[in-house]
């Protein structure tokens, strides 16, 4: 009896983490403001009132962090770069001091024996150009351009894997159309050219990455959770087609069909986005890979007050399964779906698994350790179903756990624990929890005993 699921000989396993959420150091150095250092400032916005100014201080400590990263046996490390360390007004002149900190990082790792992999765009989207409209401006595709070809001419010869932009959906929907992120505007219409700009801008950043001729890769990361119908009624399998197509098809189908969904632009009426001439053709095609963020599966239910998609979601949990401490749905299966539907529909891409991994109550001992058998549980159900839709032929190269710290929770503020590695409150000590351990011999192992 084959009691071992083995992964292929390549395989990429890694852990990852994005810049506001972890680095801290919000105002050094000559970094510039970003929306998310602005939002954080609003009354009731953020949790407890928390902020990312100090986070865990992975800016003042990044060696120390790689260096466990080292000792945890990791390969690859997933970090986004934060534009405004960059470039403080979004564009124009460069801060030398945000350059040497990603260069000292690559480096770090690159001595350390781990591959680094990094996103350019993780939500920290520049307060200097949302003065002249963020997203919604059709120049932010052009700005996200020229600040992606500055980061390239100094880390694409060490770093060989980009993604250009982490869940758009969450930027557009979440930061201009619910209000919940930042920049916290609430206009459907401003959302979805947003979502439109975001997808040009990740197109003509990868023109600029291709123009260059760097040695490497380059797409974009999506967040696909499962979605299934609440009902076999057609007015909530109608409510789950759109819900899809503003999660799933508007982001996939431009950049791997070349077409947006016609269906749903329509549905959106007045708050269809305006697309120019040759846009698509800058879209279409710019994905060498796709990652793809997962984390749970939703039930739709048609909803008369649910926003402009007319819909609700509930979560949904497989058998035997609860909730994550996020109040997400745990359905490994829904992994297993995600991955075999994008697989089916577009041609079979190159994808990395680029973030998946729990919230949990974690509860530490007096030594700070946490034995959290209910995350190495998650992860590892999720990896098994990820295996089977390898077996089944999807043409997934790595795995990514987020995160490798406890770190800001956006919304959530501190509240929520996704990390391998436990970060105590204000000393800000590290300490590796159970599951640390447990992915470090998955990793050896490169698989995992049933
Ligand atoms: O923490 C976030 C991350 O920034 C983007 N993907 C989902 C994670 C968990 O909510």
């Amino acid at each position: 009896m084959n009691n071992k699921i083995q992964f292929p000989e390549i395989f990429l396993w890694g852990t990852a983490a994005s810049a506001y959420q972890i680095e801290g150091a919000w105002n050094v150095d000559g970094k510039g403001e970003s929306v998310w250092d602005r939002y954080v400032r609003l009354p009731d916005r953020i949790l407890n009132g928390d902020t990312g100014d100090i986070a865990c201080d992975h800016y003042h400590r990044m060696p120390a962090d790689v260096a466990l990263m080292k000792d945890l046996g990791i390969p690859c490390y997933g970090f986004s770069i934060s534009w405004t360390r960059i470039l403080p007004n979004g564009h124009g002149a460069v801060n030398p001091n945000g350059l040497d900190f990603y260069n000292r990082l690559v480096d770090t790792l690159l001595e350390a024996g781990i591959v680094p992999k990094a996103t350019l765009h993780h939500w920290d989207f520049p307060q200097a150009l949302q003065e002249k409209g963020g997203w919604p401006n059709r120049d932010s595709a052009d700005w996200f351009a020229d600040y992606a070809q500055i980061v390239f001419e100094h880390l694409a010869d060490r770093v060989h894997t980009w993604d250009t932009i982490n869940e758009p959906w969450v930027v557009a929907f979440l930061g201009y159309g619910a209000g919940v992120h930042a920049p916290g505007i609430c206009d459907a219409t401003k959302a979805y050219q947003a979502a439109h700009h975001l997808l040009l801008a990740h197109g003509k950043a990868v023109q600029r990455y291709r123009q260059g001729g760097y040695q490497g890769e380059i797409g974009l990361r999506l967040n696909l959770n499962h979605l299934i119908p609440a009902s076999d009624n057609e007015e909530d399998l109608a409510a789950t087609q759109r819900v899809y197509d503003e999660s799933h098809s508007f982001f996939l189908d431009p950049v791997f069909k070349g077409c947006y969904p016609e269906a749903f632009l329509e549905w959106l009426g007045p708050h269809r986005p305006h697309i120019e001439p040759g846009d698509i053709e800058s879209i279409h095609n710019s994905a060498d890979y796709l990652g793809i963020n997962h984390y749970n599966t939703d039930r739709v239910h048609f909803e008369i007050f649910g926003g402009w998609l007319k819909a609700r979601l509930t979560p949904f949990s497989a058998p035997s399964w609860g909730t994550t401490q996020m109040g997400w749905g745990i359905n490994p299966a829904g992994l297993k779906a995600e991955v075999l539907n994008i697989k089916e529909n577009y041609d079979n891409p190159k994808v990395y698994l680029a973030e998946n991994g729990c919230a949990m109550p974690d509860i530490p001992d007096e030594k700070g350790f946490v034995a959290d058998y209910e995350r190495i549980n998650y992860l590892r159900a999720h990896l098994i179903a990820l295996h089977e839709a390898m077996q089944d032929g999807a043409n997934v190269q790595g795995y990514f756990v987020w995160s490798i710290l406890d770190n800001f929770e956006w919304e959530r503020g501190y509240s929520k624990r996704f990390g391998l590695v436990r970060v105590e409150p204000i000393t800000l000590k590290r300490t590796p929890k159970q599951s640390a351990y447990w992915y470090r011999d998955v990793i050896s192992e490169n698989g995992i005993t049933l």
